[in-house]
């Protein structure tokens, strides 16, 4: 019989992972490895790297102790070739193995790195699909197939039927599908969050940090304090704590921002999800149960569930869909460079200068401030969309290929021309000061549509829809917005396009904005 080398990438720590479920602990030889070349294709946040090379420890250790073969490569390893394909090669050698195993990465660039090696290889290799998703690329397809335009809301249909969370008798539990109309109230006053539960780092992440320190401590993020789960007993406490302490509250407030709080009854279990350490179903039938036991109300349950069974491998099943060019879609075609404060913080917007900071100290920030607050900018802006979609790769921790891009390039950029998203995710200042506290410790007035003091979200929201006129006017969904432009009187109309016309050639000159 042929003894094999099972490839284990970083983002791959599940015990069932479909390369292993094969395989024979007595005869084959796992293999993982921390490379400079996974480190490095994005300057990913210090922390994310930590948590990746420490959870992989936790992991090999795992597999060791259920009696596999681990053969790890660490960063400071001498012999360490610095990529994933060199260590293949190497680990071929040493082991003299019959074949190659390994999952599906969850990205085009390591997915062809990995076929193009196979014809250099001494012996035949296997790609298996990932199965950790619920939805497999043949499903996704075959509920695209003949769809003009892809909507989450009828796939997160399917998948509730499919998987059978929050079902009755076959209909969906509540007596309808989808809830978000009770998950839009704004910032809450007087309330104490207790936040995701923090960790004291592991021996062996306390000696990863160092290394990354050492090695990566010039990237954009903080590193210490470090509070994330490395291991998977953690991580499913860290579960527990969301279903208990925040979940209740989590519909409610999904889509609220607060000053000097980013995560409020949000979970930020997705860091854990996306590297394997928790599964889907496992986190859906938490909060199933406890809705089932009376602890948490229907629009929280339902909220959630829909984040994971659908959005999740909605934009999985897209960026498989749609293929490689589809990160570098730019439909609108948006040429402006990604203004520095996305680095440096330092704006007097406010909620900017907020996401920002939370995102270097945290390597996260929830969902409404990166689509509503970051994404939203860039959009109204005119940013590069391939600009952006590298910034979100580099700042947050559970950003991988497979499921930034539709969330940058679809949902946020409108990139994709419609495909994702029925009209684009735009809006002035006063939705983010009906959903925030942010404006009331702004520089800028929310309140003023022209003059200096204006907020930029103001000036630039018009001055998107004005510019894109010829794409959006007849789009049924926006005809009120062109509606309130065009009553606006003449000088007022213009007095709001010049001021946007000078913030723009701000931003240009690299003027703090
Ligand atoms: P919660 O609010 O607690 O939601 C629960 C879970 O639902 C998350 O853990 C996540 O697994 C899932 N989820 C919710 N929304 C989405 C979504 N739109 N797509 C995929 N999963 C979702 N999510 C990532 O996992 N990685 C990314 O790189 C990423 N980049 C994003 C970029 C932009 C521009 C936008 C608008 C969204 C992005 N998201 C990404 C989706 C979402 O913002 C994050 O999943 C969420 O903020 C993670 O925090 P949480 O675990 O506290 O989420
Ligand atoms: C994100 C990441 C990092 C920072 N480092 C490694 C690594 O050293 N070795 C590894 O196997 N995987 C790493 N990863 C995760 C991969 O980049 C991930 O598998 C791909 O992005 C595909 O999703
Ligand atoms: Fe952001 Fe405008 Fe509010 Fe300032 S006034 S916080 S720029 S939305």
């Amino acid at each position: 019989m042929v003894s094999r080398l099972i490839l284990v990438l970083g983002d791959q720590l599940s015990p069932d992972i479909a390369a292993l479920a094969g395989a024979d602990k007595a005869r084959d030889t796992v293999m993982m490895a921390e490379v400079a070349d996974e480190a490095r294709y994005v300057p990913h946040h210090p922390k994310k790297i930590a948590f990746c090379f420490a959870a992989m420890r936790a992991f090999a250790e795992e597999l060791r102790g259920q009696g596999w073969h681990v053969a790890y490569t660490r960063l400071d390893d001498a012999e360490n070739s610095g990529s994933i394909s060199g260590e293949i090669l190497r680990r071929l050698e040493e082991t003299g193995v019959g074949a190659l195993w390994y999952t599906e990465p969850g990205e085009w660039r390591l997915i062809d790195l990995l076929a193009d090696l196979e014809s250099a290889l001494p012996v035949p290799a296997r790609m298996f699909e990932d199965d950790r998703f619920l939805c497999s690329h043949a499903d996704f397809e075959r509920w695209a197939e003949g769809r003009k335009s892809l909507r989450m809301e009828y796939f997160y249909r399917d998948m509730r039927r499919r998987t059978g969370l929050l079902m009755e008798d076959g209909a969906p539990a509540g007596g309808q599908w989808n809830f978000d109309h009770d998950n839009r109230k704004p910032a809450p006053k007087d309330h104490e969050f207790t936040g995701p539960m923090q960790f004291t780092p592991t021996d062996a992440a306390k000696e990863v940090l160092a290394l990354v320190e050492d090695r990566f401590g010039g990237n954009f993020g903080t590193l210490r304090p470090f509070r994330l789960a490395t291991t998977r007993g953690q991580a499913r406490r860290a579960l527990a704590h969301f279903v208990c302490r925040a979940l209740p509250l989590f519909g409610d407030y999904q889509d609220a921002m607060l000053t000097g709080e980013p995560f409020l009854y949000h979970s930020m279990l997705s860091v854990y999800l996306n590297a394997g350490l928790l599964a889907p179903l496992e986190i859906c039938r938490a909060v199933e149960d406890a809705w089932r036991e009376g602890d948490v109300p229907i629009n929280a349950a339902e909220g959630f569930i829909r984040q994971v069974i659908g959005w999740r491998e909605f934009v999985r099943g897209i960026y498989f869909l749609q293929g490689r060019d589809y990160p570098s879609r730019n439909a609108l075609n948006h040429q402006r460079g990604l203004p520095d404060f996305y680095w440096t913080g330092d704006t007097d917007m406010h909620c900017i200068a907020q996401t920002v900071a939370q995102t270097r100290d945290h390597a996260y920030a929830h969902h409404i401030q990166r689509l509503m607050i970051t994404g939203n900018f860039a959009l109204i802006a005119g940013v590069n969309p391939a600009e952006l979609h590298a910034w979100y790769m580099a700042v947050y921790a559970d950003a991988y290929g497979w499921v930034m891009a539709a969330n940058v390039i679809g949902m946020s950029q409108f990139a994709d021309g419609g495909l994702m998203a029925s009209k684009p995710y735009v809006s002035s200042g006063s939705y983010i000061d009906r959903m925030s506290d942010y404006c009331k410790s702004c520089a800028y007035s929310v309140r003023a549509k022209t003059g200096p003091d204006a907020c930029p979200f103001n000036l630039l929201y018009w001055h998107f829809l004005d510019r894109h006129r010829a794409r959006f006017a007849q789009n049924g969904r926006m005809t009120n917005m062109y509606r309130t432009w065009d009553r606006m009187d003449a000088d007022r109309r213009s007095a709001v396009l010049d001021g946007a016309e000078r913030l723009l050639d701000r931003l240009s000159r690299g003027a703090k904005v």
